[in-house]
């Protein structure tokens, strides 16, 4: 205490309380009052903000921090006593009877929903250097993660809206949870290009804060390296997105403005948006409090299973078992082989995409109990099996999707699994850890997530009756993928399958090595053969009928090194570019009816 300088009563309050919690050593090499004393100020100012942005304060995550320490050091399994299951839920097929009625229940219950990007992650895994959500999700247009969420966004308010006829709330609103590593490129990206057409008061942007450091398993804090004034700090997980949600208000508020549902997304998922409307629909036909969408799973893939816990006590919970946990409870509980592959080619688990939709009162009624504080847990690194040191330091850990592990039995919790061609295609992988994913099992790179648009938008034009060509395969960086025809089109073009079907009509074709890009809203195929590159656009208002024959030797995908410094990031990435050679590009700037026919 006599190192330290003039501070506020609060400050000594949060002084005090660290020396009651054992963190003495935090001021072991402070100099005497007159020196640095300006640092010092600085160290209670970032104690001030730890503490204020966990729910319970510094001293309940140093106590949380000492007993999960404790657990991981006697190898306390968090599953002890639960036996695992596979879980029942909704399962979808793009474009079947039931999925066009939950797509449409999904649209019309649309405007009373809240979207909630988490992209606080730097995505070390992915190895760019930018914010992820800046990344073109195909190279075709161009367009990035964020413009088309927004766009998607935007769609489906205008959509809803008008079969709303005026009733109930209008500009579906967006928060984006930011951290220190992504909010000013995050602010810079919306700002430069007008928020995306999405008026500016729609979007809030949140900033998570990093967690303290541990340095032991009394969970003393862990001074900076670089700065004696400052405790070390690491990202605490997207479990943050709910305490922050609470303790802005906005929970309350979008509720409080008559909205019901609020739908979690990741930041690089670029097919999210074909499987949102049919999941709301389910979610508000079932009457879920929770909705997690999944994917079949193969087993051992690096995404979490769904799965049924059922407690020796009785109780049971249907949640996400991360994918480092789940083959260990499965071989804990009589299952030997682990996490295996069933009859199907698949886990029996669906695996978890962290798209969740829940509903916002009993998920605001919850979050007045708990704060928003989600269970964590601790990985730390031991240094040698006495675990009585770590090779780093740690910190507690949590995530979105364990929100339901405090709801009581009553809440109505289900899921919907999907098709993971039309739902699920993030960016997470380097090239180098994507070419060494086991055959069969999905990548999960800029190739495979800009392939698996293209391939989507295929198949749904096939169901929509459009003749598309079969794909062809190639290899990029050290991955093979299907190269469907490059077909994309703008969220308001095509937002459900039933959009696209009114906009398909007569015989039209698409050859394997086409490309075509549809910006405008009203544009309808009618009776197109396309064999080259055709990209078409229109303002709102125009109407415009495109058919007959259109040929020429269109844009060629070429193979791009990911180690040639010499193109852009984002580019060498996907490992191949664009060479666009030639194409039919038309664009109707005024409104009225046109047609199209070469
Ligand atoms: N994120 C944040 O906003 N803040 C953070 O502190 C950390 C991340 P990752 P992860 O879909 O394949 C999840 O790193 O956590 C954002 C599920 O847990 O891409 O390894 C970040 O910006 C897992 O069950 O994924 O794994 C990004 O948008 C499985 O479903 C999002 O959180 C897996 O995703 C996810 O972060 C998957």
């Amino acid at each position: 205490r006599k190192n330290l300088p003039i501070i506020s009563p609060k400050q000594v309050e949060l002084a005090k309380m660290l020396l009651e919690m054992n963190q003495s050593h935090l001021f072991e090499h402070w100099p005497e009052p007159g020196v640095e004393d300006d640092k010092k100020r600085e160290f209670f100012e970032q104690v001030a903000r730890l503490n204020a942005s966990y729910p319970g304060g510094l001293a309940s995550y140093i106590k949380t921090a000492r007993e999960l320490l404790a657990d991981s050091k006697a190898g306390k399994n968090p599953y002890d006593g639960f036996t695992p299951s596979v879980p029942s839920g909704e399962a979808l097929t793009f474009g079947e009877d039931n999925f066009v009625q939950y797509e449409n229940a999904g649209v019309r219950e649309a405007r009373k929903a809240a979207f909630v990007l988490v992209a606080g992650g730097l995505g070390e895994r992915l190895g760019y250097n930018g914010i992820k959500v800046a990344l073109p999700l195909e190279s075709t247009t161009g367009t990035c993660f964020l413009q088309h969420y927004i766009e998607s966004i935007l769609a489906l308010q205008e959509t809803s809206c008008r079969l709303a006829q005026g009733e109930g709330p209008t500009d579906i609103p967006l928060a984006i949870m930011t951290s220190d590593d992504t909010y000013s490129r995050t602010i810079q990206l919306l700002e430069k290009n007008a928020y995306f057409g999405m008026k500016p008061s729609q979007i809030k942007l949140l900033k998570q804060e990093k967690v303290a450091c541990l340095d032991d398993n009394d969970a003393r804090l862990a001074v900076d390296p670089k700065n004696k004034y400052s405790i070390q700090t690491k990202p605490h997980g997207h479990g943050d997105v709910h305490s922050l949600l609470y303790s802005t208000g906005l929970l309350k508020e979008w509720l409080d403005a008559g909205r019901k549902w609020v739908l979690f997304f990741q930041d690089t998922n670029g097919l999210l948006f074909k499987a949102v409307p049919s999941a709301l629909g389910v979610s508000a036909i079932k009457e879920y409090h929770v909705n997690s969408l999944a994917v079949p799973r193969k087993a051992k893939e690096a995404i979490g299973g769904i799965t049924k816990l059922t407690h020796q006590d009785g109780r049971t919970m249907v949640i996400n078992v991360e994918y480092n946990q789940l083959d260990p409870l499965l071989r804990a509980t009589g299952n030997p082989d682990g996490d295996v592959n069933c009859e199907t080619g698949y886990s029996p688990f669906p695996g978890n995409i962290n798209q969740l939709i829940f509903e916002i009162g009993p998920y605001l009624e919850e979050l007045s109990k708990t704060g928003g504080a989600i269970k964590e847990f601790v990985n730390p690194k031991y240094k040698d099996s006495t675990k009585t040191a770590f090779k780093s330091s740690t910190r507690l850990e949590c995530m979105m999707q364990d929100y339901p592990k405090t709801l009581p039995p009553s809440a109505r919790v289900g899921f919907t699994v999907m098709d993971a061609w039309f739902a699920y295609a993030p960016v997470k992988n380097n090239p180098e850890d994507a070419a060494k994913v086991p055959k069969g099992n999905p990548y999960h790179s800029a190739t495979s997530g800009e392939m698996a648009i293209y391939k989507a938008n295929s198949l749904i034009l096939r169901k929509a009756g459009v003749k598309v060509d079969n794909p062809v395969q190639k290899v990029f960086n050290g991955q093979e993928v299907d190269v469907w025809p490059r077909i994309v089109w703008k969220p308001k073009w095509g937002l459900t399958f039933s959009d696209v079907k009114t906009k398909v009509t007569g015989n039209c074709s698409v050859s394997g090595n086409s490309t075509l890009a549809i910006t405008g809203q009203s544009i309808y195929l009618d009776d197109l053969a396309l064999d080259g590159t055709l990209i078409i656009d229109a303002v709102d208002g125009a109407e415009v009928k495109v058919g007959g024959s259109v040929q020429n030797a269109g844009w060629i995908i070429e193979n791009v090194d990911f180690q040639d410094t010499s193109v852009p990031e984002e580019v060498r990435i996907r490992g191949f570019k664009i060479n666009k050679v030639e194409q039919l590009e038309k664009t109707f700037n005024e409104p009225g009816n046109f047609s199209l026919k070469p």
